[in-house]
């Protein structure tokens, strides 16, 4: 079952010129900058409570994110939930019915495994499950 809320991912054109909104006029903590290259992302995130803001910028142009950019422009992408056993969580919600983007878990940032729902299955919201390293 989710745990609660880990990130909100964020479609950016620009890390660089994104970043004083939520530094500056936000005052959110920022942890950092890191490129996650199986997914084509540069991502950084903002700390708010237990949860992060994760901003994403697409590293080329067939990258996920640069579609969504395209189709929607800049704007809220994902949600986030946190799960103790991504694995299981993946069969569990196998079994309710929920169509998959990801069977098996992959690299997400700071060491997570993560898997996405397809968002026709979840609400029109493009939901990822996430198991942080411990
Ligand atoms: N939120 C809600 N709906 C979305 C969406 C999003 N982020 N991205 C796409 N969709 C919708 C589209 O609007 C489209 O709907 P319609 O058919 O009604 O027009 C449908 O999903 C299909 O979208 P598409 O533009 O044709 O794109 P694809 O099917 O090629 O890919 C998706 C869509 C979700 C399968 C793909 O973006 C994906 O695999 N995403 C998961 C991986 C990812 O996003 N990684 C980046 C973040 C990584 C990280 O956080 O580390």
């Amino acid at each position: 079952m989710v745990k609660k809320i880990n990130h909100i991912g964020i479609a950016v054109k620009s890390i660089e010129d994104a970043t004083p909104l939520y530094r500056d006029v936000y005052g959110m903590q920022a942890e950092g900058v890191e490129v996650v290259a199986e997914q084509k992302v540069k991502v950084a995130f903002f700390a708010i409570g237990e949860s992060r803001i994760e901003l994403l910028e697409p590293t080329s142009a067939d990258s996920p994110v640069a579609k969504f950019i395209e189709k929607n422009g800049a704007g809220v992408h994902h949600i986030a939930y946190e799960v103790e056993d991504v694995v299981a969580e993946i069969a569990r919600l196998k079994s309710e019915g929920v169509r998959l983007i990801d069977e098996v878990p992959r690299c997400g940032a700071h060491h997570t495994q993560i898997a996405f729902l397809h968002p026709k299955s979840s609400g029109g919201v493009l939901t990822e499950m996430c198991q942080v390293a411990h």
